[in-house]
């Protein structure tokens, strides 16, 4: 555990990490850090300037401190006394999508999942070429390596406007998609393994409208492929 982190965090990111390594929530069983809060937002797996300097502490700053923490905080608010505070948050996402009515509550639900998995999809460090669990996964749906983080790059950057760009499971194997918004590959029945966030708050303050670089720099400098072997 790194400097900064308490225990209280620490041991909340592990139950993250397991509950990850499931595939069935973001979401652990670990105590809310508030009774009232049926989904805690999950620590950041790292300090704040650990990402540095491919993408600055400022924005994760303002990505995690801000934006990551008010689609918690709308969702808990949302969800505070009803039924759907017992569910899981996928649970939540997935009763909401499609639904006019709770269109808000669906954006709030599943943009909170979204950025905890963006945040664990990353690490210090990480980059380059994944370990042979995921490079043989990736090689058998796609042909190689290459082509799949090819293909997970060209979503990131032909995503109109706000989105994300994913590489998910499903019956069919393993393919690269992009969802716009809030949308997530969990309403297709697909299991997300990575996902590249491309809403300009994820890369303004570092590469203002060069998104293409920071897609880049985030496959070669810091994609954490543990998080997609775990989830294969
Ligand atoms: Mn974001």
């Amino acid at each position: 555990m790194h400097d900064g982190m308490n225990r209280r965090e620490f041991m909340g990111f592990a139950a993250t990490a397991a509950t990850v390594v499931a595939g069935a929530a973001v979401l652990g069983p670990a105590a809310p850090a508030f009774a009232a809060d049926a989904f805690p937002a999950p620590a950041l797996p790292y300090a704040e300037n650990a990402l540095e300097p491919v993408i600055s502490a400022r924005t994760v700053s303002f990505h995690y401190g801000k934006h990551t923490a008010a689609y918690y905080a709308n969702t808990n608010k949302a969800v505070a006394g009803t039924p759907m505070a017992a569910m899981k948050l996928e649970e939540v996402i997935k009763s909401a999508a499609g639904d006019p009515a709770k269109a808000a509550l669906f954006n709030n639900a599943a943009q909170s999942w979204n950025h905890t998995f963006y945040w664990a999809g990353m690490k210090p460090g990480g980059g380059g070429p994944p370990p042979a669990k995921v490079a043989d996964a990736l090689k058998a749906a796609f042909g190689s390596y290459e082509t799949a983080v090819a293909q997970l790059a060209e979503a990131a950057k032909t995503q109109f406007g706000s989105g994300w760009a994913w590489l998910a499971k499903g019956p069919d194997g393993i393919k690269a998609l992009k969802t716009g918004n809030a949308e997530t590959p969990l309403t297709q029945g697909l299991t997300p393994l990575l996902t590249i966030d491309v809403w300009e708050h994820a890369y303004y303050l570092d590469y203002q409208n060069r998104r293409p670089d920071y897609v880049a720099a985030f496959l070669d400098k810091l994609v954490n492929w543990e998080t997609a072997a775990k989830l294969l």
